[in-house]
C-alpha cells in the first residue's frame, strides 16, 4: 500500500510526464509544419516514449492500491524558433524531469517505501540516457553551425536517434 504522500508524489510525477509527452507532441508538430521530417519523427517517437513513462507509472500506482489521477494539463508552446533552440529546450526539460524524479526517489526513502524505490531505479536510468542524448545532439547542432548540407544531413540521421527504452 502506498503512503498517501507516495501516492501524491507519484500523480505529481504522472502529470509531467504526460505534459513532456505534450512538449514534444507540439515539437513533433513545429518541425513537420517546418519540413523538418527527421527531426519531427524523432519528436513524435519521443513524445510516445514519455506517455509510456507515464503510463508505467499509472499502472503502478493502481497496482499498488493507489488511484493515479488523469488531470488536465499546462498546454506546451507553439512555436520553438529554431531548431536549435528547441533541442536546447529538450535537454532543459529533461534536466527538469530528471530533478523531478530525483524528488520522487527522496519521498520513497523518507516514507521507507522499498518497492517503490526499487521502481523508481528504472525511471533514473532512464533519465541518465536521456539527458546524455540531449547532450550528444546538442553537440551534434553545434558542430553543424549554420551550414545548410549539415542542417539536411542532421535531419536525415536524427530520424535513427533513440533511447531504449
Ligand atoms: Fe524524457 O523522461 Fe520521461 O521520465
Amino acid at each position: 500500500m502506498l503512503t498517501d504522500k507516495m501516492e501524491k508524489a507519484l500523480n505529481e510525477q504522472i502529470r509531467v510526464e504526460a505534459e513532456s509527452s505534450q512538449v514534444y507532441l507540439a515539437m513533433a508538430s513545429w518541425a513537420e509544419v517546418k519540413g523538418l521530417e527527421g527531426i519531427s519523427l524523432f519528436m513524435y517517437r519521443h513524445s510516445d516514449e514519455e506517455r509510456m513513462h507515464m503510463l508505467k507509472l499509472i499502472k503502478y500506482v493502481n497496482e499498488r492500491g493507489g488511484h493515479a489521477h488523469i488531470t488536465d494539463l499546462k498546454a506546451p508552446k507553439k512555436n520553438f524558433g529554431s531548431f536549435q533552440k528547441m533541442f536546447q529546450e529538450l535537454y532543459e526539460h529533461e534536466i527538469f524531469v530528471s530533478q523531478s524524479i530525483n524528488e520522487l526517489v527522496h519521498v520513497a526513502l523518507e516514507e521507507k517505501d522499498y518497492a517503490t524505490h526499487n521502481f523508481l531505479q528504472w525511471y533514473v536510468a532512464e533519465q541518465i540516457e536521456e539527458e546524455a542524448l540531449a547532450r550528444n545532439i546538442l553537440d551534434k547542432i553545434s558542430l553543424i553551425g549554420n551550414d545548410k548540407g549539415g542542417l539536411y544531413l542532421f535531419d536525415r540521421d536524427v530520424q535513427q536517434i533513440t533511447v531504449d527504452s
